[in-house]
């Protein structure tokens, strides 16, 4: 495709590459991420998911080699040969990718697949050569992390996928190729290195992870350009850095966005979301959102209401937020084709909708029947859509679901030939199909940033790679099996490995009914990811957290409850993850890549670094072996003291999910509040697990976009720890009214004495642990 390399110039950041077929260029874009380009479509990047592309200036040196060029930059030697072949070595020379030199070479299959498939099997097919292809060598000890939303496990090593938005209502399962997002993004962990390599195309893209051949691995599409970043970094956590520096980090959301949110298809008439409120509040169960699905709009009209069934809208929602419950609304892309529905003549006479290779509107059927599609390719479209927001806004709507935006259609999926504007690149839906959810919900955001002037909250089942900064996610139509809460971990896991930290799986699955034992098992998995929403479908049995019985409904309290508990060190995580990409859910892995006992764990995972969650995830089971890593680690329960680097055994009661502190934490704690924002804490409780360690917590408005002014207050505490344990509490920032006071738990009952700034204080002892209040200012807290 390219032949050899016929000569080489240097431009800044760029090696341009002419070779006797065609050409390329190799883009450093700092020391340690390069991109690899030939422009089979566009001359220059055409990116959907690169906003910014920030190019530093740096040290580069190009040599001609005989048969190849070298390129090195401070952390990196990479080397061209002939047919665009690119290897990358770190900069002492040792190979860490290098492209696969050979033809590919499928491991046999036997057998016919017409047999099988009349009988109606699913077959999978010998797979074809792509337009676009990079072939990878693989050395024997990769491990394959990120890829997005992936059924199966956590490492991808030996699978296939696809990058094709799919609305699949079958039972997810491994053999699943796509689901609803495509984030053609992963991370390469070897034995003594790591990187990452995202291909930034939005076509139809496909990844062999070492299906075909265990010799190598391959990415590849069918069109679009050839336009991939290599990111080295010296850990899996740099790597993850470098990739969202490029797509964008997750950004801090509204504090009350990660309280417990409940959902169904759908809570209406309004009688039924009153009754809904009423019973959290009634049975003490916190909780700060109620969904609306499709079924509060009239006819599934988007930005419209039933009036019958919600005949005031603004008065009911105004209500309910008294209360301390925000309402979110879904809103699909389909608007219904009728005529004098405002939004479909807007839309159609400003030709904001996409069309057939005729330029006749494009129709297909969903919710509202017959419906046209946002061509959100389109600014113009985009910014209407943005518009239209504050039609919710105005009603008292707080935050926006946008379901079905793969595109999802009854009638077929959309044909290839449907036209999209494309800001003036006119193109196809093929081209467009994997970015229509994330421009759909970089649309939605911006119209709620623009009209309430707070942190959008967007949730979108449809993405790619960038998304995180638009929106949370959440994996769409899962069951009430076992199965689907046991791969929700890796699921999630991959997606936050792949940039997407705010996300979540229906709490109690989707399809099918849930059982009590299910669901207890499912909050407590649901306590710790971001997203934290009961939902289920149309006609499945009640699955809220009373749905069946004291025992069911106590153990979901208890749940929700140690969430409320835990906001502000999950907001922490959040804040922080603006700076380093690090997700809220991660996998082991991420902080432990050295230690092989970690790369396959699928159902164990860290909420942040200090915290260990090892669910049940089967029917029946109530004991488990759970990996603790290096290091020493605390039972949250029962406050014992673990050595770790060892499997234990633990007991794990219907009501017990295994969680476990690591030595050295400080864990900020909340108190009891029905919703976030109920009280206005003015006492932080600090859950502190005594030995080294530092911990840093920020506080702003929970809300506005104020903090990026500066208004914020942060609180650092360095603990160190030898014959006594002092705590340096510095106040870093501190341009908001926090706290006058923090109580202490301190995680240990063998105290003489304590003192801070000095002085001694009273303490409480109390089973395993003492109690005491400091004031909320800096100082030296001693504890002998
Ligand atoms: O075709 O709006 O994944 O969460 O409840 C079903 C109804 C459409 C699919 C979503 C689901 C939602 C449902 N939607």
């Amino acid at each position: 495709m390219f032949g050899k390399i016929v000569s080489h110039k240097v431009e800044d950041n760029k090696i341009h590459l002419e070779f006797e077929k065609n050409k390329g260029i190799l883009e450093v874009i700092n020391p340690m991420i390069v991109n690899v380009f030939c422009p089979l479509k566009y001359n220059n990047h055409y990116s959907r998911a690169v906003e910014n592309l920030n190019i530093e200036q740096c040290e580069i040196l190009v040599q001609e080699k005989g048969s190849y060029i070298e390129i090195k930059t401070e952390a990196l030697l990479i080397k061209v040969y002939e047919d665009f072949k690119v290897d990358f070595y770190n900069i002492e020379g040792k190979i860490l990718c290098e492209d696969f030199r050979e033809e590919r070479a499928p491991f046999i299959r036997r057998g016919t697949i017409s047999d099988a498939q009349d009988e109606g099997h699913n077959v999978d097919k010998q797979a074809h050569n792509h337009k676009i292809e990079v072939v990878k060598r693989l050395f024997g000890d990769e491990k394959f992390y990120g890829l997005g939303e992936k059924t199966g496990h956590l490492n991808k090593r030996g699978y296939y996928y696809e990058m094709w938005n799919t609305d699949d209502p079958t039972p997810h399962v491994e053999s699943h190729k796509s689901l609803y997002k495509s984030i053609p993004y992963f991370i390469t962990l070897r034995e003594d290195s790591t990187f990452g390599i995202f291909f930034d195309n939005t076509f139809k893209t496909y990844f062999d992870m070492g299906k075909e051949n265990s010799e190598y691995y391959y990415f590849g599409a069918e069109d679009g350009n050839l336009d991939y970043y290599f990111i080295g970094g010296n850990n899996i956590q740099e790597v993850l850095k470098g990739y969202t520096d490029l797509t964008g980090k997750t950004p801090l959301p509204q504090m009350w966005t990660l309280g417990y949110q409940q959902s169904r298809w759908s809570y209406s008439p309004e009688g039924r979301v009153k009754e809904i409120a009423k019973n959290f509040r009634e049975k003490d169960i916190p909780c700060d959102t109620i969904h609306l699905d499709i079924d509060y709009m009239e006819s599934f009209k988007v930005f419209t209401w039933d009036k019958e069934r919600f005949p005031d809208e603004k008065k009911l929602l105004n209500e309910l937020n008294e209360d301390g419950f925000k309402i979110v609304t879904i809103i699909d892309p389909g608007v219904k084709k009728e005529k004098n529905y405002d939004i479909y003549e807007t839309g159609l006479k400003n030709g904001y909708f996409a069309t057939d290779k005729d330029g006749i509107t494009y129709v297909n059927r969903v919710w509202p029947g017959d419906s046209v599609f946002p061509d959100f390719s389109n600014k113009d479209t985009r910014d209407w859509w943005a518009e239209n927001q504050k039609l919710l806004l105005n009603s008292g709507v707080s935050g926006v679901w946008n379901d079905m935006n793969e595109p999802a259609s009854f009638n077929g999926p959309l044909p290839d030939d449907v036209q999209f504007e494309n800001e003036g690149r006119n193109t196809d839906h093929t081209e467009i199909h994997n970015v229509y959810g994330h421009l759909m919900a970089k649309a939605t955001f911006e119209g709620i940033k623009k009209h309430s002037g707070k942190r959008p909250f967007v949730i979108t089942r449809a993405a790619y790679a960038g998304t995180q900064k638009y929106s949370t996610v959440w994996t769409g139509d899962n069951q009430s099996f076992w199965d689907h809460l046991r791969m929700s971990i890796p699921m999630l896991l991959n997606l936050g490995m792949s940039g997407i930290s705010f996300c979540g799986a229906d709490v109690g699955g989707f399809s099918f009914d849930c059982t009590p034992e299910l669901l207890s098992r499912w909050v407590q998995v649901g306590a710790f990811t971001p997203l934290f929403r009961n939902h289920s479908g149309s006609n499945t049995r009640d699955q809220e957290p009373w749905a069946f019985d004291e025992e069911t409904l106590n153990i979901n309290r208890k749940y929700i409850k140690l969430r409320y508990s835990l906001l502000p060190y999950l907001y922490d995580l959040l804040w922080s993850g603006e700076t380093t990409g690090l997700p809220v859910m991660r996998p082991l892995v991420l902080h432990y890549e050295r230690d092989k006992e970690v790369y396959e764990i699928n159902d164990q995972f860290l909420f942040g670094e200090n915290i260990l969650v090892a669910p049940i995830l089967e029917q029946g089971k109530k004991i488990r072996t759970v990996y603790l890593p290096e290091g020493q680690w605390i039972d949250y329960w029962t406050k014992e003291v673990i050595d770790g680097g060892k499997y234990i055994l633990k007991d794990a009661p219907l009501d017990i999910c295994p969680v476990f502190i690591k030595k050295g934490s400080i864990v900020p704690n909340y108190p009891e509040q029905s919703y976030v924002g109920e009280k206005d804490i003015k006492e932080l409780t600090l859950d502190v697990y005594p030995g080294q360690g530092q911990y840093v917590h920020y506080v702003d408005d929970k809300a506005s976009y104020n903090y990026r002014e500066g208004e914020y207050t942060l609180y650092e505490f360095i603990m160190k720890s030898d014959e006594k344990v002092a705590i340096d509490i510095n106040i870093k920032h501190e341009e908001y009214k926090a706290y006058n006071s923090f109580k202490v738990i301190y995680n240990c009952n063998t105290i003489k004495e304590i003192s801070f700034n000095e002085e001694k204080l009273d303490f409480l002892e109390n089973n395993n642990k003492i109690e005491f209040i400091i004031p909320a200012i800096s100082g030296k807290l001693v504890i002998r």
